[in-house]
């Protein structure tokens, strides 16, 4: 069988928020030993480098949002390069904080409609990232992609959504922060979103493995959006909004080991880490680590498939 291809993209930004330092992103990722992480499970790897947004106007930041002329060019870029991506392998989008995903998500939705089959999205996250620009407080869009990609209003100026993503396409894991105004209008949505009391009470493999069974079933297409901070920050401290009581590392290898299992990922970003604030790269190494265990590194050979 022809090895899968992995295609490493460099997304850069760090437009989504105040706080910098998540354009050093990619190049952490590459040190952490990526490329011969996935190369050593048999993969093929292709290495595209870093991206830069499409040009734009530079922001102001007199209003309320924050950077918004580079993110939406960012947006632009990532559209393209994604629907480009994914018709020759599995893209891995190593950012670059979650604003990346306004552009992820939309690529690789218009290349899952363009094939007919439906687009799923996995958001493994402390945060909902169900604001719009109208909504939110802090104006920091990272905090935005979720509403976006549904096809929520509010997002003047931004690439249309051609092909939003149906709500109950959508699975969040691991939330512990959401705002009143999102938690509001996520209730109000047929999104399927478990907090961190659901995972302590029944463990993590049960929610997502239903989501799974049913991306299966309706043969769709898979991103996985993975937060840093959807891990403890005892764990992970390279990144900006850490909020205590996260994903264990064992929690963490155990999803990603079972998407291994279910083989139904089709593309993945890497988000939020910030190697600035990291401790001697170990945040980094952890999501290299992570990524390898979604694209089959395992213990033994043998997975022992409680789950299935
Ligand atoms: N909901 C808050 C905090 C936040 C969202 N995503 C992250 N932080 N990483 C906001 O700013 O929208
Ligand atoms: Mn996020
Ligand atoms: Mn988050």
């Amino acid at each position: 069988m022809k090895p899968k291809t992995c295609i490493l993209i460099g997304a850069p930004v760090d437009s989504g928020k105040r706080r910098t330092g998540c354009l050093m992103g990619p190049d952490a990722y590459r040190t952490a030993g990526i490329i011969a992480a996935l190369s050593g499970l048999g993969l093929k790897v292709e290495d595209m480098g870093n991206l830069s947004p499409a040009s734009f106007t530079p922001d102001t930041n007199d209003g309320k949002l924050h950077a918004p002329n580079e993110t939406i060019a960012w947006t632009h870029r990532l559209i393209r390069e994604s629907e480009r991506a994914i018709g020759r392998g599995l893209p891995i989008f190593m950012g670059g904080d979650h604003s990346l995903s306004l552009g992820t998500v939309v690529g690789v939705a218009n290349h899952a409609a363009a094939q007919g089959r439906p687009q799923f999205v996995l958001w493994l996250d402390a945060h909902s990232d169900f604001h719009t620009p109208e909504t939110t407080a802090s104006g920091n869009l990272h905090g935005t992609p979720l509403a976006y990609v549904t096809g929520r209003s509010g997002f003047g100026g931004f690439p249309r959504v051609d092909n939003p993503v149906p709500e109950e396409n959508i699975c969040i894991i691991g939330l512990r922060s959401v705002d009143a105004e999102e938690r509001a209008a996520l209730e109000d949505t047929n999104i399927g979103y478990h907090d961190m009391r659901e995972i302590d009470e029944q463990g993590i493999s049960r929610p997502l493995t239903a989501f799974l069974e049913r991306v299966e079933q309706a043969n769709g297409f898979l991103h996985v959006s993975l937060d840093v901070d959807f891990l403890d920050p005892y764990m992970a401290p390279g990144v900006g909004t850490t909020v205590p009581g996260g994903i264990t590392v064992r929690e963490g290898h155990l999803v990603m080991e079972i998407l291994h299992d279910y083989g139904l990922m089709t593309s993945l970003d890497l988000v939020e880490l910030n190697p600035f604030l990291d401790e001697r790269g170990r945040t980094a190494q952890l999501m290299v680590d992570l990524a390898a265990s979604a694209l089959g590194r395992r213990v033994f050979d043998r997975p022992t498939r409680a789950h299935m």
